[in-house]
């Protein structure tokens, strides 16, 4: 029999958008640093994780990327020998002549599934739950990302933090990343809003109100879905990256997709971030700054039980007020009604949902990161050898 190799393999199959690379491109690299991990990830759409790290090359096999070795997964994947870990992430299903593979080890590879992330309090539940195959003799672990103790928590790099506080802290920083993304220094009471979301009904609405607000309002938009809203309400076909359109006090900035580590900065650097999916989202609430979420659409409004448990943790603390209108308006924005008369009691809210941002993300630092869970959770399972 083979023994697996000491390295970790983790899978990616990019079902839409860039979540899926976006989640086990951060996960890989910071094992692979900050763990000395031997990771090779496996992504099926190399185009998706260009868009996010442009150094990868679409048409490489196999190449190396912060230490990293990426591996283009192709269908049949070439034969090799799996990993000492296994990670299928985000509802993945692995080749079956890698399985095969794995059959033929021994020691058998720890395989996990690493799943979405959800506040819901059933996920500390089933985190760590073996999940034994009914036909192999191989066992799959739940990995549960999450908020509440007894989940795999979160994916948090050392030094993040600190490094957002150094920036937020210093305006010749902020300047060169304004003039790096293209635009001017902020200027006293203009408000800078970044959007990354879905297209949505309450779209419009939004951008009348920030039209009609009391103030000018820049908003970043990164290349995606919610363009070609924005140009039909502009009346336009089209916005090319690198366009400034304007109407009442609202000024459009088009962006170009940044590399992942600039749209942190990104966040940093706005005063209202409105993200979607999950990890933007978390991306958000490290920058503790306000935030808007949209969540992925599920079936059966799967993702307004997320959205739910979500609010029930962020609000538990905040001025009931204030709690109101953070609630009425993720509610609105997600269920894709009118938001625009909530839009200046909003607005007028940031400075304080601001210092609630940042108890929100100093909360969080006080969790364990997801990258430290999971190296805890295999090395416990390789002492016990329950595989
Ligand atoms: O792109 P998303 O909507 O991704 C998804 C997918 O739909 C996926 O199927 C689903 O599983 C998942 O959500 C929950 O949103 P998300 O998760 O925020 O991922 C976006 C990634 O893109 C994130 O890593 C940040 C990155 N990004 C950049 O690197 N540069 C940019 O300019 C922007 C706007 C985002």
């Amino acid at each position: 029999m083979l023994k697996p190799s000491g390295h970790w393999d983790i899978f990616c199959s990019v079902i839409d958008n860039y979540g899926d690379i976006g989640v086990t491109w951060r996960l890989s690299r910071q094992l692979a640093n900050e763990f000395g991990i031997a990771v090779r990830l496996w992504v099926d759409d190399l185009q998706a994780f260009r868009k996010i790290r442009p150094e990868i090359d679409c048409h490489a096999t196999r190449q190396e990327l912060n230490g990293v070795e990426v591996r283009h997964w192709t269908n049949p994947l070439p034969s090799t020998i799996p990993g000492e870990v296994v990670i299928e992430a985000l509802a993945c299903n692995l080749p079956d002549g890698y399985i095969q593979a794995m059959l033929a080890l021994s020691p058998k590879p720890i395989w996990l599934n690493l799943e979405y992330l959800s506040a819901e309090k059933w996920v500390s539940g089933v985190h760590g739950l073996p999940s034994p195959n009914p036909r192999l003799p191989l066992t799959k672990y739940f990995f549960m990302p999450g908020y509440l103790p007894d989940t795999g928590g979160l994916t948090r790099e050392q030094g993040l933090f600190q490094a957002r506080d150094q920036f937020q802290q210093d305006p010749a920083a902020q300047s060169l990343f304004w003039n790096r993304i293209g635009l001017p220094n902020k200027k006293p009471g203009q408000l800078r809003i970044s959007l990354f979301s879905y297209e949505s009904t309450s779209l419009p609405g939004m951008l009348t109100a920030c039209a009609d607000a009391d103030c000018v309002i820049d908003l970043l938009v990164p290349q995606g879905k919610a363009l070609p809203q924005i140009a039909a309400w502009f009346s336009r076909q089209a916005i090319s990256a690198g366009e400034h359109l304007e109407r009442g006090n609202l000024c459009v900035h088009s962006l170009p997709m940044l590399p992942q580590d600039e749209y942190d900065t990104l966040l940093w650097a706005c005063d209202f971030n409105i993200v979607r999916g999950e990890d933007s989202f978390v991306r958000a609430q490290f920058a503790a700054r306000p935030m808007l979420w949209q969540a992925y659409i599920q079936d059966e409004g799967a993702h307004l039980d997320k959205l739910e448990a979500f609010l029930d943790l962020y609000c538990a603390d905040m001025q009931p007020a204030m709690a109101d209108l953070v609630r009425a308006s993720w509610l609105a924005w997600n269920q894709q009604e009118e938001i625009g008369a909530l839009w200046p009691s909003l607005l007028a809210s940031l400075p304080d949902q601001a210092a609630h941002a940042r108890a929100w993300a100093t909360h969080l630092a006080g969790q364990t990161d997801l990258s430290s869970n999971l190296v805890k959770f295999i090395n416990k399972l390789l002492e016990s050898r329950v595989f």
